[in-house]
């Protein structure tokens, strides 16, 4: 990573994307773990764009189409989509900070476009491949990878006015146990390089992330963390809407990071599913934060 680019960092206050509120404290949580400082102590220049607006309806919409909250979805990620795009045109890291994982269909919305090849890693315990015909919640959060390719709700699938906005041999999804039967259907067809826990057990973390890097890096030309806590075990990770038992260690995750940074592959990344109302004492935005900057090349001698 480049260290004369500065960071810019967005914070998206979204709960909408599934049912458990207290999520929306995601960017504050970061804020308050000290985040901002925890970068500039690295040497970057960072700039803090404050949050993007929710749009909170009162009428309450959608519930029938197996999408909560679309339109709510919808317009947040139309304005995140907008923020990244030209927070890229300056030149700047995005450094989202989530709010949900529906988030991430604005996010890349925005970004994907300055890509030929946009690569994603989806650092999560979920595969977030479903669709409203295949998700058994309703909970647009199960949803972005699967829109991000091009599957999914029109609507969804029309922010940023084009789609897909990654194609399925440009991700590889890390941390994985949790995957719906549909969402098994999906990874098999498309061909979607996954790393389970299974894999992660046996193989190590140094060979998973040593193949993601060489396998992102001969066919992209940019490459997208989108990291969703719950990856993380949730003994070292606890805040999270949706936790997972037997996940990533915390040791593994900063040897995950720390070895995209060495890589320097990593061109925009997001933060997502704090959650600070289920955590204990912000651990979980402590880790967060500590990710970061293993991620931005913190080294520990
Ligand atoms: N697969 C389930 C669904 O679609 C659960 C998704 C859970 N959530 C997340 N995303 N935190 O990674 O409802
Ligand atoms: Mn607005
Ligand atoms: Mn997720
Ligand atoms: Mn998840």
């Amino acid at each position: 990573m480049n260290e004369e680019k500065k960071v810019s960092i967005v914070g998206v206050p979204m709960d909408l994307g599934q049912i458990r509120r207290g999520v929306d404290m995601g960017p504050s949580a970061l804020r308050y773990a000290g985040l901002i400082e925890e970068i500039k102590s690295l040497g970057f220049d960072v700039q803090d764009y404050g949050d993007i607006h929710i749009h909170r309806s009162t009428t309450g919409t959608d519930q029938e189409q197996n999408l909560k909250n679309l339109q709510e979805v919808i317009k947040t990620s139309e304005e995140l989509c907008l923020e990244l795009d030209e927070i890229i045109s300056k030149g700047g890291f995005p450094l989202v900070l989530g709010g949900d994982h529906s988030i991430s269909i604005g996010s890349i919305a925005g970004i994907s476009k300055h890509y030929k090849e946009l690569g994603v890693i989806w650092y999560d315990a979920h595969a977030d491949l479903n669709t409203a015909e295949t998700s058994p919640s309703g909970n647009i959060h199960g949803m972005p990878l699967a829109t991000n390719i091009g599957l999914g709700h029109p609507y969804l699938l029309n922010i940023g006015g084009y789609s897909p906005k990654i194609k399925p041999e440009n991700i590889v999804i890390v941390g994985a146990r949790s995957i719906d039967e549909g969402e098994k259907a999906l990874i098999s067809e498309m061909g979607i390089k996954v790393f389970t826990m299974h894999e992660i057990d046996r193989k190590g973390m140094t060979a998973v992330m040593e193949e993601t890097i060489a396998y992102l890096k001969e066919r992209t030309d940019g490459v997208h963390l989108s990291l969703d806590l719950d990856a993380i075990d949730p003994v070292d990770a606890p805040g999270v809407g949706t936790p997972v038992l037997g996940g990533v260690t915390y040791r593994e995750s900063h040897l995950a990071m720390e070895m995209l940074a060495e890589a320097e592959i990593i061109t925009s990344a997001e933060f997502v599913e704090i959650n600070p109302i289920l955590d204990n004492k912000n651990q979980t935005a402590d880790v967060a934060t500590e990710l970061v900057s293993s991620l931005l090349g913190k080294k520990l001698i």
